[in-house]
């Protein structure tokens, strides 16, 4: 029955990619991968009609979304309208999507590697949540993943951090097709990565002959047999199943000992091939032992090596050049006739009273995914602290003491989770993690140091989770803390502190998590060339980029620690908002004097300040001459220098105002909205442009100077956004070791350069 319904499954994965591709109108390529689907079709078989209950969560091989698609129809979850919209704008997508498939995929997977992880940062967050609220009910984690992921980093650094060691509810299944996107592997060495998951404290369990296959080497002459399959190369082996007839029994002959012919002669050609391309991936009742044997491995993860055929059970198996390859019409004609259907009745379920039938109705009513209902809104305050009116103050020590400060707040304490990749005391969350210690499954010894400064003690109430030195397992980590609720039903307000620059090195991983709709917190600390000793390696320049361009995400840049504050508790907030995201705050280690934002709330008073602040900023400083003069713009850690720039101009005698963009993010945004045409046509009231709000009417047209630690480019916009001209200054080449005044001047942003900007900027054009 199970060998019936894997047939359906593959003929409808099948006509779904040709449907899609005669939709085509020739403008490009509409592709799907009929192979990769076929070599995957046994593993999920088994795993959604024989494995899987409800609450167990899958990653699918990105490749095998239409497989995917293909059982969730079958189970009653998927409508058949939908199958014919596959990679058409609203339909079924290319590669299966949290986020806009109408059968809800458990995880978005496409950039290979990191599907395959996914559930395992999932499973961990499962395994937080047990001990920190009450246990849910139990779950299994799968990810299904194509052999050549395998060559992604991102998978070793996951399996190899300690946070992930013991996760039993985890198994991942290698599709071995033993081919990638190009090429038969030349020397896949299955047994040396096995060996890498052994060593890294797994359990390794193997799909790899079929049963006829074990049989025959059960047989006299058997263990020739097995021993002539192993030692042939993978491009030989593969290639036997493009043969057939003489062919086949040629190549295969090609070597063997007459063991091996003493057992092929007596079988007719179709017998032969039947037997020698007879793989474990393909026989479902092994598969289903297998997984039964990694559940009972209930002390660490599980990996099953399944080995398969990619295109099985089409024309084009083994052809290494199937990735991209597509029946013709005419072989799916051949293949529907073969599965017992025909036009009018191509599509169907089988009848809900056939063997088939009945088993996809019961299976169906358990796996199916409901909707995930929305996010509670926890009672994040708008201000952990007082406002700080002077002092000095860098924003990451103000990022710490908030941090603290919020580990006191009810119903919200005990949902922050915190997590760095082994620089949680560099980014300051040495205060906090003081306070609600180191997350660890089991009570660990204390490590707090000589002094004992920190208390370090992991235990199962911690509230902090320590990484290796890997920035892809930091976003990873993160991308599935911030689906605890989507998941596993608890919300959590996770928060990563990371160098601001390694923030590169995790970059497909942060898009990954919010490409999934994940929620988070990322704080990117110490960033830009004001950690000016510690040199070029560690000093961003581009990170404000992506902050500002990635979607569902709102970046800033703030100065003064109550600034700090009050972001961080709108992007805790805003977390669980239904039309919320994730956020990131760029921060620094420059201590930086707070006068003149205690002047500023006073004038303004801290309900219209921090309305500002969250917006997207406001003035700092004021011009004291009435005739026109310049508008100097900057965030962050140059507030400094643009407030002395500021009182030099006033000095020489050219009029300067200050804005501080605390979020150049969401400044650049209400402009663009402000534009939108869509929004207009349609009569509603377009949100004010916030630069021209905080600007008044007759400082508009004065030239901008804008000056970030960060590439020009950055606040390049501000000047169109207000009407004028602009001249950027900004960190355009890569830094070194010095002071922060050497490192200014170097690159271009230091105070005389902004005055001197600012000079030109302002004289009357020849
Ligand atoms: C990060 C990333 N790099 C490259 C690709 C392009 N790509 C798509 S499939 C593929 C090969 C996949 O081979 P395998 O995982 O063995 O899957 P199979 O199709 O053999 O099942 C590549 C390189 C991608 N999707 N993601
Ligand atoms: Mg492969």
């Amino acid at each position: 029955m199970l060998g019936c319904i894997q047939q359906r499954v593959l003929w409808l994965a099948c006509r779904m990619i040709h449907e899609a591709n005669q939709r085509s109108g020739g403008e490009v390529k509409v592709g799907g991968h009929q192979a990769s689907s076929a070599s995957m079709v046994s593993i999920m078989t088994a795993l959604w009609f024989a494995h899987i209950g409800g609450e167990d969560k899958v990653a699918v091989k990105p490749h095998a979304a239409p497989v995917y698609h293909a059982i969730k129809y079958l189970t009653g979850e998927l409508d058949r309208s939908a199958l014919t919209t596959l990679r058409q704008q609203g339909g079924l997508q290319a590669y299966p999507s949290r986020t806009k498939d109408p059968d809800v995929a458990d995880y978005s997977t496409g950039s290979v590697g990191l599907g395959a992880v996914a559930p395992l940062f999932s499973a961990l967050t499962r395994r937080y949540l047990d001990t920190h609220f009450a246990p849910r009910p139990s779950a299994r984690f799968i990810a299904t993943v194509g052999d050549a992921e395998l060559d992604e980093g991102n998978i070793w650094e996951a399996i190899a951090d300690p946070a992930t060691e013991g996760l039993a509810n985890f198994t991942m299944v290698v599709d071995l097709n033993r081919q990638s996107l190009d090429r038969v592997i030349p020397d896949i060495q299955a047994v040396r990565l096995q060996r890498f998951f052994a060593d890294a404290g797994w359990h390794v369990a193997e799909a790899k002959y079929g049963s006829r296959l074990t049989a025959a080497f059960a047989e006299p002459g058997g263990e020739a047999l097995r021993a002539h399959i192993d030692a042939m190369s993978n491009e030989a082996y593969q290639s036997l199943f493009a043969l057939e007839g003489d062919a086949l029994r040629k190549k295969f002959l090609d070597r063997a000992d007459a063991a091996v012919r003493g057992l092929a002669d007596p079988l007719d050609d179709e017998a032969l091939k039947t037997l020698v391309t007879d793989l474990g991936g393909h026989d479902l009742g092994l598969l289903i032992d297998t997984f039964a044997q990694c559940d009972a491995a209930t002390d660490r993860p599980s990996v099953v090596f399944a080995y398969t055929i990619k295109g099985w059970g089409l024309p084009m198996a083994g052809d290494p050049m199937n990735h991209a390859a597509l029946l013709t019409a005419e072989q799916i004609a051949d293949f529907r006739a073969a599965v017992g259907l025909d036009v009018p009745s191509e599509w169907d379920r089988f009848e809900p009273d056939s063997p088939e039938g009945r088993w996809c109705g019961s299976v169906g009513g358990d796996i199916n995914n409901l909707p995930s209902p929305s996010r509670p809104i926890l009672p994040v305050p708008a201000a952990a602290g007082p406002a700080l009116v002077e002092g000095t103050v860098s924003t990451q020590e103000a990022f710490g003491r908030t941090l603290t400060r919020l580990g006191s707040v009810d119903g919200v304490a005990d949902r922050i989770v915190t997590t760095s990749p082994d620089v949680s005391i560099s980014t300051n969350l040495g205060g906090w993690i003081n306070k609600t210690g180191v997350y660890a499954p089991r009570e660990r010894d204390d490590h707090g140091g000589a002094e004992r400064l920190l208390k370090w003690a992991p235990s199962p109430s911690g509230q902090h989770i320590e990484l290796g030195i890997s920035e892809m397992n930091l976003f990873m980590l993160l991308g599935q803390l911030g689906l605890s609720h989507e998941h596993h039903g608890e919300q959590l307000l996770p928060i990563g502190a990371v160098y601001d620059p390694f923030v590169l090195r995790g970059l497909d991983a942060f898009i990954y998590g919010l490409y999934n709709g994940s929620r988070f917190v990322v704080v990117g600390t110490p960033s830009g060339v004001t950690l000016a000793p510690e040199g070029g390696a560690h000093q961003s320049t581009i990170t404000p980029s992506v902050g500002a361009e990635l979607p569902d995400l709102v970046y800033s840049e703030p100065a003064y620690a109550a600034e700090v504050d009050w972001l961080l508790c709108d992007a805790l907030d805003r977390l669980g908002h239904p039309d919320g995201e994730s956020s990131y705050l760029r921060l620094s280690t420059r201590p930086i004097d707070q006068r003149p934002f205690g002047q500023v709330l006073d004038r303004l008073g801290e309900v219209a300040l921090r309305d500002l602040v969250l917006a997207g900023g406001y003035r700092l400083a004021e011009p004291h001459l009435t005739e026109p003069g310049v508008t100097l713009v900057t965030t962050g850690a140059l507030v400094p220098e643009a407030l002395a720039a500021h009182a030099e101009l006033q000095a020489e005698g050219v009029a300067s105002s200050v804005v501080h963009l605390t979020s150049p993010d969401r400044a650049f945004r209400s402009w663009q909205s402000a534009n939108d045409v869509a929004i207009a046509s349609a009569g509603r009231r377009r949100p004010p442009n916030h630069l021209q709000s905080i600007v008044p009417a007759e400082q508009r047209g004065w030239p901008v100077v804008s000056v970030h630690d960060g590439a020009s480019h950055s606040l390049a916009w501000v000047g169109s956004a207000l009407g004028t001209t602009q001249v950027c200054l900004g960190v355009d080449r890569f830094g070194e070791s010095g002071t922060i005044a050497d490192l200014y001047r170097l690159t271009g942003i230091s105070c005389d350069h902004i005055v001197n900007a600012a000079l030109m900027a302002a004289a009357p054009a020849d």
